[in-house]
């Protein structure tokens, strides 16, 4: 595929035009690996080379980079930092994230010589990569970056890894004939939007305006497809709820009357009810995985279902489907819009009664929770201050565990320009990915909730942040341990836990503002919950990155799954 010209270019070279040619604009990583490419960045390209302080946190902003942008974002380590790398690859791996990772690999001619720092690692990248890849010889350098970039966005998204010959990578030093190749289609998510067979979409369309009681249940993939307002426009349509996945929470906002809430395992209570007194559930771009379906309880197996895909292998892995079909999920959604009957939304009147009542029945037991002025803060009121104060450009950025169920239940999304990314099971991911979500979108606010335990993960980025300008808002929920152990150490222990074992979860105290304003942030502590408000409001008028240090309960612990 190779189009000589005779002139020979260094893989430096060529690999610094394609990364400008897909419209990089930033790279994450920590040297030493592909030098000669970075220096050709600097003197042929605009890339920023965001130098940071592990490579784990370097895969994460690569991650909140794709994740808020819909473009690969790109990571690189030197072969000693490779596994680091691949580590945080995981949390791309399962959202379905087109991360794509550089790193330097095993010469043949010095392998199985006992090379410093060298281990196998190509191995490690199978579990967590859609496509994992060695480059060998220079003259395959434009071929294979541009299949990473096909594999990485195309279909399910997810990440890529390239292993590039030396230690370093250090074949980019080398020189072929071979020119940059691009191919501008895969430089976001989605390259292609497949259209449906017109008549899977009547028997999917036939099936909702039969029944009584329908609901939608939206995941990453439909987020992906940019699906959302389709989504809503058919909600509207035929007067179907919608609830979604983690993955999937900013499809549409917490404000709209057919909003029932995230459901499954960190959900909301309504979402859950509302998902299991359904007479028909349809999955829209989500894999109906054990988190999504608090493990195949909501809805329970056997619930009439049906699907929307576009992943075939995703249709019906996880229950028996009356029908289902293949496609983007925007353009089957358009496609049903087009043919919906309205007039069938009558027979749900009942139906969005009873959603509208389990809305509020939700709003008034957590009411007091949302508006709690306690101290230590009531982590629900953070959730209640974020949903009023986030800018309706915000991009909200979450970290898992408690961080995840909190804000999954309790944070609202108030308008559809706002945009939701959370980690899909790693504590730490969001602190990092929040940086690069602001590297990929520096004109929108960008605000992180995460737990303390999560923060100290990767805190010496607030460093990485001050240098390169990445001005995200850090809300720290600071409990001085990871709370949401507290239940299984309780478990554990039979019944209650004894007080040495709170060694186990908890920490010392500390003052995060005081540690971010040492790394030249603007540091915002938070004792009372009146002075959330103000500090979050301080926090969007700041030109530094922000980290508001929230002293919070530990007792409190968020609410569990109902069935
Ligand atoms: C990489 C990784 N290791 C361990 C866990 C298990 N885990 C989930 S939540 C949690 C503690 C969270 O503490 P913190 O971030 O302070 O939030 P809190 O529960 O205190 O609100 C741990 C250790 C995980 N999700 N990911
Ligand atoms: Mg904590």
């Amino acid at each position: 595929m190779n189009i000589g010209h005779n002139v020979k270019r260094t893989g430096a070279e060529v690999l610094a035009d394609m990364l400008a040619g897909y419209g990089v604009t930033h790279v994450f990583m920590v040297p030493a690996v592909l030098r000669r490419t970075f220096a050709e960045m600097e003197r042929r390209t605009k890339i920023a080379r965001i130098h940071c302080h592990g490579e784990k946190s370097a895969a994460y902003m690569a991650d909140g980079y794709a994740r808020a942008s819909g473009k690969p974002g790109i990571c690189m380590a030197q072969v000693i930092g490779a596994l680091n790398i691949a580590a945080g690859l995981r949390d791309a791996y399962l959202a379905h994230s087109p991360v794509i990772a550089f790193t330097g690999g095993r010469d043949p001619k010095t392998k199985f010589r006992k090379v410093y720092q060298e281990v196998d690692d190509v191995p490690a990248f199978e579990p967590v990569t859609k496509f994992n890849a060695t480059i060998d010889e220079v003259a395959r350098i434009p071929d294979m970056v541009r299949q990473a970039f096909r594999v990485a966005t195309s279909g399910t998204p997810g990440p890529v890894h390239l292993q590039f010959r030396g230690n370093e990578g250090h074949i980019d030093v080398e020189e072929a004939e071979m020119e940059a190749l691009v191919e501008a289609q895969f430089a976001h998510v989605p390259p292609f939007r497949p259209a449906p067979e017109a008549a899977h979409v009547k028997a999917v369309l036939e099936l909702l305006q039969k029944v009584e009681r329908p609901i939608f249940v939206v995941g990453g993939g439909a987020r992906a497809s940019g699906a959302g307002p389709e989504l809503v426009a058919l909600a509207d349509a035929l007067q179907i709820p919608v609830a979604t996945s983690l993955n999937g929470k900013d499809c549409i906002p917490g404000t709209h009357p057919l909003s029932i809430g995230v459901v499954g395992t960190y959900s909301r209570e309504s979402a859950n009810r509302a998902v299991n007194r359904a007479d028909l559930v349809c999955f829209i771009g989500t894999e109906s995985g054990g988190m999504t379906t608090h493990f195949w309880a909501v809805p329970k197996i056997g619930t009439p279902a049906i699907q929307i895909d576009i992943e075939p292998e995703a249709l019906g892995r996880n229950y028996p489907l009356q029908a289902s079909v293949l496609g983007d999920a925007k353009t089957v959604l358009a496609a049903m819009l087009k043919l919906a009957d309205r007039a069938s939304a009558k027979k749900r009147e009942p139906w969005i009664k009873e959603i509208s009542a389990l809305r509020a029945e939700w709003y008034a037991k957590y009411k007091s929770a949302l508006e709690s002025d306690q101290a230590p803060i009531h982590p629900a009121r953070i959730c209640a201050e974020l949903t009023r104060l986030v800018p309706d450009d915000g991009i909200v950025v979450v970290d898992t565990g408690h961080a995840g169920m909190w804000m999954g239940g309790m944070y609202d999304l108030r308008v559809p320009t706002q945009s939701y990314m959370r980690s899909a099971g790693h504590l730490g991911w969001a602190f990092p990915a929040g940086l690069g979500a602001k590297a990929a979108c520096p004109d929108r606010p960008v605000v992180c909730l995460t737990g303390d335990a999560g923060f100290w993960y990767h805190i010496a980025e607030v460093e990485t942040a001050v240098r390169w300008k990445l001005n995200s808002i850090t809300v720290v929920n600071n409990n001085g341990g990871g709370n949401q152990s507290k239940r299984g150490f309780d478990r554990a222990y039979g019944g209650t836990q004894t007080e040495k074992a709170r060694e186990l979860w908890t920490y010392n105290p500390m003052n995060f503002a005081r540690l971010a304003e040492d790394m030249g942030a603007l540091g915002i502590r938070v004792e009372r919950a009146s002075d959330i408000a103000p500090a979050l409001k301080r926090a969007l008028a700041a030109d530094r990155p922000v980290v508001i240090d929230v002293v919070s309960d530990i007792e409190l612990l968020a609410p569990t799954a109902v069935t």
